[in-house]
């Protein structure tokens, strides 16, 4: 006998920081609400990303929920930079202390979301065979998930006798790399937090290297008591920065211009500024990255700095970003990334120079010559933003599919909202600015808006909201005119999606900024949901 759907009144896919907190605004509504969640506990893209080294690249004390200031005065984080597992007790922290386990249902995939224009409702369905029914629905999935990883289109995997993992889709036991000869392919942001730490195990490792990133360092370090106690005390005004800034971060504008400055000026606090770590390092200068000078000057300190690290000239030639400008792929993160290659068992490979053709039974082949491996670790990153929603079968008025409508690039309304998919609602959606900001900022800005949303719905009776096409073709031209303008034009990356094959070149990201974005939603919202319409 088949069970029959449960009917609820908000389904919420995911169980990352988008999914908690939305779960907790719909219950506050009094919302029968059931959040779907494919992993065993809460965590979304921190409970799969469990590859060695995974750790922020935000600092953990503005890396995190600012809705209640019980939580932020309860939990402490341990270190700078949190690492994943801190990440993920933070997160089932505040899923306990908001009591919200008992709605939410684990291992569980959703599989399809198709609506109904009759009864007006969308039917949901997972993996298990579960299925349930909701007035409305919350994609709370993110950008960058184990759902829609980037394998790399060479041929042969199905070849390799040796152990291959995604690192966003890391096994839960772990992987034993002691004696082994490892291979990683992919050094953005996460490659660079992997070898390190692989290369403290393994037997031999490989970095297969095609882009060699910008690289900062995090210079992580434990929090010290007294520090965290001002943090603390200082939360109001830490959440004011936060709301008002360019990416989410509480920082200070840049207080420097380089045209201003000497260079030897400019050195020194380069200096000072890479010695204290973090993603500051490239804000020290007014001029940022769009200035050609300014960028020049930032992109050879870095070189010099990489030639000075790594002993070996060869490696040292390799691993120095060049052939894109600084700032138009991700900047990434690392602790001990270039001195890992002064190891003599660490190698580096430079792939784009002679690329990989192929995996055999044993290992990777580069231009005829064979490199041996057990265990192969792909970093190679995600189909970024649409990908997720495309892995789902989500229907909409008269049975058009999303994934069709995402076929052809990013498309939304305020990155949260798809025309002819009513009451259907995204947080970090396509043509969102989320994914270029300190994310939990962006999605807790996403969460409230969309409760709000559904609150002026359920106090003024209207069964339905939907954004216009119209709307939708404007938001979805505006983000692809505000990456024209932008450094991102000058490289392959995720965020242009020209890093999986046929994915066609369009920008995934509303490039207009944190606190832009907000003042644009609360425009909409004051004008009577402009762009919207609703039905009763
Ligand atoms: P990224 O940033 O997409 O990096 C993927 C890496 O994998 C990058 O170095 C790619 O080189 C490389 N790659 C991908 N396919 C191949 C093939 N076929 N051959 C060789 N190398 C390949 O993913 P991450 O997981 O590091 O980071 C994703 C985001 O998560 C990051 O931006 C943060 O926001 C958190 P390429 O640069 O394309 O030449």
């Amino acid at each position: 006998m088949t069970k029959s759907a449960e009917e609820l009144d908000a389904i919420v896919i995911g169980a990352g920081f988008s999914g908690i907190y939305m779960l907790h605004k719909l219950r506050e509504m009094g919302l029968r609400t059931r959040v779907f969640e494919a992993g065993e506990g809460v965590g979304g893209a921190w409970y799969w990303n469990r590859y060695p080294g995974a750790r922020c690249d935000s600092e953990s004390y503005f890396y995190c929920f600012f809705f209640s200031d019980e939580i932020l005065q309860e939990w402490t984080w341990s270190e700078r930079f949190p690492a994943q597992p801190e990440i993920e007790r933070y997160l089932n922290f505040v899923t306990d202390r908001l009591d919200l386990r008992k709605d939410m249902t684990f291992n569980s995939r959703v599989t399809s979301a198709v609506y109904d224009e009759e009864t007006k409702r969308w039917t949901v369905e997972a993996s298990t065979g579960e299925k349930a029914t909701a007035r409305y629905v919350v994609t709370a999935i993110g950008g960058l998930t184990s759902t829609a990883t980037n394998l790399p289109n060479i041929p042969g995997i199905e070849d390799f006798k040796g152990e291959w993992y995604h690192t966003g889709n890391w096994p839960k036991e772990g992987v034993d790399f002691s004696g082994k000869r490892v291979g990683v392919i992919g050094t953005g942001s996460t490659g660079i937090q992997a070898v390190p730490e692989i290369a403290k195990t393994a037997k031999h490792l490989t970095v297969f290297q095609r882009t060699p990133a910008y690289i900062m360092p995090a210079k992580n370090h434990p929090l010290s008591e007294e520090y965290v106690e001002e943090v603390k005390a200082n939360y109001p005004e830490i959440k004011e920065k936060v709301r008002s800034h360019w990416g989410g971060q509480p920082y200070d504008a840049p207080a420097y211009s380089f045209k201003e400055v000497s260079l030897d000026e400019a050195e020194r606090l380069q200096e000072e500024y890479w010695n204290n770590g973090g993603l500051r390092v490239i804000q020290l200068f007014k001029e940022g990255t769009q200035d050609p000078a300014t960028r020049e000057f930032t992109e050879n300190f870095f070189r010099e700095k990489v030639r000075s690290i790594v002993k070996d000239p060869v490696k040292a030639e390799i691993l120095e970003p060049k052939g894109y400008p600084m700032g138009a792929k991700r900047i990434a993160l690392d602790t001990n990334y270039y001195e890992t290659f002064n190891l003599p068992h660490v190698d580096v490979v430079n792939v784009k120079k002679t690329p990989i053709t192929n995996f055999t039974e044993t290992g990777v082949m580069v231009g005829g010559k064979e490199y041996p491996i057990d265990i192969l670790v792909l970093a190679t990153g995600y189909d970024a933003v649409t990908g997720p929603f495309r892995k789902m079968d989500i229907r909409g008025r008269g049975g058009i599919k999303l994934a069709e409508r995402l076929e052809d690039g990013p498309r939304a309304y305020l990155g949260m909202s798809f025309a002819g998919f009513p009451n259907l609602l995204a947080i970090s959606g396509p043509c969102n600015p989320a994914l270029s900001t300190n994310v939990p900022a962006s999605i807790e800005h996403d969460v409230e808006w969309i409760a709000d949303l559904i609150e002026h719905c359920e106090k003024e009776g209207f069964a339905v909201v939907e954004p216009t096409q119209e709307a939708e073709d404007e938001w979805t031209e505006e983000t692809q005119t505000k990456a024209v303008n932008s450094v991102f034009t000058e490289a392959d990356s995720w965020q242009f999606g020209s890093n999986v094959p046929g994915k066609p070149r369009r920008f995934l990201i509303w490039l207009g900024g944190l606190h832009k974005f907000r003042e644009r939603c609360k425009e909409v919202t004051d004008a009577d949901y402009a762009g919207f319409k609703f039905t009763r």
